[in-house]
């Protein structure tokens, strides 16, 4: 049972979590997803959790009261936790720290908004011993907040764990999924169903010929060009 637990000041924004192959690991028992409100933790009658940044500057800061009080709350009888701080100086997240995160316990995400959370927050737990505190970002653009960015670094992880997909083997011959060494990490190759002509296209002969040892030969070719490709964007 991996749990996952997410502060947010809007959690009816992860909602989705609930649903699809997360639901159903969720009812399967392989899961839990539980969703914190920032504001629970706000002691002021306007319920703040924000305040202007010391240096000066635009934006607002999340302040790191709120924060502390959320995830010891959360925290308090953990044994081992991973706090993951969504922002986009993290580290980019990729396959390699899903298939990390599936093996871990308990995830933590923590979702800023506004120009992010006071570093302290995370500097605090890095120095708690059943605390690893991971500064993550999903990719080189800025959002609105880490809401989004949760959702997909929960969806790629919970699908590599045990019993969550339906089919075990699309975990193997995916996109991106680790073939030989885990430096070694191919793109998919092209994918096709009935019918064998659409609107004049047809499906590659190879795919026809009922050669095992052939089609596995175009595949493997397709996902390097195709990875080789990607290399030259
Ligand atoms: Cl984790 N947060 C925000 N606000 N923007 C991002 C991001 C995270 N990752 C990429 N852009």
């Amino acid at each position: 049972m991996l749990r996952f637990d997410l502060i947010s000041i809007f959690p009816e924004y992860l909602a989705p979590l609930k649903l699809s192959l997360l639901g159903k690991a969720i009812e399967k028992g392989l899961i839990s997803i539980n969703i914190h409100d920032l504001r629970d933790q706000t002691k002021d009658v306007h319920h703040s959790v924000d305040d202007t940044p010391y240096g000066g500057g635009a934006g607002m800061v999340m302040s790191p009261a709120p924060w502390g009080d959320a995830i010891d709350q959360i925290s308090s009888d953990s044994d081992q936790i991973d706090l993951i701080i969504l922002t986009p100086a993290g580290k980019k997240f990729d396959q390699k720290m899903a298939s990390y995160f599936a093996h871990r316990r308990q995830l933590l995400f923590a979702c800023g908004r506004y120009e992010g959370i006071d570093a302290r927050v995370g500097q605090y737990y890095a120095g708690k011993s059943n605390f690893k505190v991971h500064e993550i970002s999903i990719g080189d653009y800025v959002l609105g907040g880490g809401e989004v960015a949760a959702m997909v670094i929960i969806e790629a992880t919970a699908r590599l764990l045990p019993g969550v997909l339906g089919n075990p083997e699309s975990l193997k011959e995916e996109s991106h999924s680790i073939i030989g060494s885990s430096e070694d990490l191919l793109v998919e190759y092209p994918n096709f169903t009935k019918p064998a002509v659409w609107r004049g296209l047809e499906v590659p002969e190879v795919l026809l010929s009922g050669n095992h040892g052939a089609i596995a030969k175009w595949r493997k070719e397709q996902a390097e060009r195709r990875t080789d490709q990607l290399g030259k964007e």
